[in-house]
Parts: C-alpha cells; sequence; structure tokens
C-alpha cells in the first residue's frame, strides 16, 4: 500500500492512525502542500480533486479519508475500527462527520487560502475563523463523547472517531485553540495517540526538522 500524504495533513494522519491501529505496513509519498505540491500533474492524475491523502493499492486508488478507513476496517477487520451493532456504528459515524464534513472543509488550506487572498482576511480574523468553527464542533463532540465514549471517543476501543478526533486536536493545539472546555475529548484523544504514535506528524519522513 502507498500512502501519498503530507506530515501536517489532518487527514493523512487519519489514515496512518488507522493503519498503525491495525499494524499494517505501508509506503509513504508525500506532497509538500506548502510549495503545491497537490496539484503537482503527477498527483492531480492520481487524486483530481488534488488534495491529500490517496491510498494506492494494487492499481486501485481511494481518495478521501473517510472511504480509506472504511476500506481498510473493511479489508483488515482486525482490529474493528467499527462497533459490532449498527447503532454503534451510526454513532461513530456522526462523530465523524462532526469533524470531516462540519469543521475540516472550513479551515483546510484552500479555504484559508481564500479568506486571505479573495477575501483580504487578515491573520487574526484566519485565527478566529478557524477557533468558531473548530469549538463549536468540538463543543458537540464533548457531549457525544460524555454520552457514548469509555476509554475512547465511543466505548473501549479505539475506532473510526478516534482516527478523526486526534488530527483535529492536533491541529487545534497548534493552532492555539483552547481545548481545556472539552476534557472527554482531550482525554480520548490522548489514549488513542499513544496507541498509535508511529502517525504523529513529528515522526514522519517529510517532517519539519
Ligand atoms: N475530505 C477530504 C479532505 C482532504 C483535505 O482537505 N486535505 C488537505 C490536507 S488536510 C489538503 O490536501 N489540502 C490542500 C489544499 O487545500 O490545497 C478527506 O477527508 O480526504
Amino acid at each position: 500500500m502507498i500512502l501519498h500524504g503530507y506530515w501536517r495533513s489532518g487527514a493523512a494522519y487519519r489514515v496512518r492512525i488507522a493503519l498503525a491501529l491495525k499494524g499494517l505496513a505501508y509506503e509513504q509519498v508525500n506532497h509538500d502542500l506548502r510549495t503545491g505540491g497537490q496539484a503537482a500533474p503527477d498527483y492531480a492524475a492520481l487524486n483530481p480533486q488534488r488534495l491529500v491523502p490517496a491510498l494506492e493499492v494494487d492499481g486501485l486508488i481511494i481518495t478521501q479519508s473517510v472511504a480509506i478507513l472504511e476500506w481498510l476496517d473493511e479489508r483488515f477487520p482486525e482490529p474493528a475500527l467499527l462497533p459490532a451493532h449498527a447503532d454503534g456504528r451510526a454513532i461513530v459515524r456522526s462523530m465523524v462527520q462532526t469533524i470531516v464534513t462540519d469543521v475540516h472543509p472550513l479551515h483546510n488550506l484552500r479555504t484559508l487560502k481564500a479568506l486571505r487572498q479573495d477575501f483580504g482576511a487578515s491573520e487574526d480574523q484566519v485565527n478566529a475563523w478557524m477557533a468558531r468553527w473548530m469549538t463549536a464542533g468540538f463543543a458537540a463532540l464533548e457531549t457525544l463523547i460524555m454520552r457514548h465514549g469509555g476509554d475512547f471517543a465511543y466505548g473501549t476501543t479505539p475506532t473510526l472517531a478516534d482516527c478523526v478526533v486526534v488530527p483535529a486536536l492536533y491541529s487545534a493545539e497548534r493552532f492555539g485553540v483552547d481545548t481545556m472546555p472539552y476534557p472527554h475529548l482531550v482525554a480520548a484523544a490522548r489514549r488513542a495517540a499513544a496507541l498509535a504514535e508511529a502517525a504523529h506528524p513529528s515522526r514522519q519522513p517529510d517532517a519539519d526538522a
């Protein structure tokens, strides 16, 4: 398996966590988002959306981190990253979507670039924008994790929710967002991150020194 990613990409980090939790070996091809590597012709041919991650397996190219996560869980079922019961799977997926659909697109690189370049936003305004959407998502997740969490975001074993929450917390901390109001989210994410240390951005081959 070849994971196309970038060390600081939250969406690629989601996939690295699942790969680590499942103990799967893979190669990395990294594309520096700071220099527009995601738009280079070779990669754009692979992923027409020009976003990382993408997973290449025997000629199959899967884009979209959640599609990759679900594929990994179906192809490599142990340890399972979705609960056995449909009710539990629905809760985990709603946690995943809270971040993936409703928060992350509002602060990914191209969105922030548009705010700065096309709408003249200052750095303070960009930071306030990010904090606004991250905290809205975290507040909802904190309630869901209080309701359904055990050691992890859902229950007592890691799930796809943790694969998503860990990078979301990493981004929030990177951008100085106050995470004190979300103690259950932070505790669950710390536990899951500790199980997938090899996936951490700072441990990737393309990470800044
Ligand atoms: N929904 C996509 C989002 C992917 C995404 O936004 N990736 C970011 C990095 S975290 C990216 O490639 N950004 C490049 C850009 O915005 O130009 C997924 O989950 O895979």
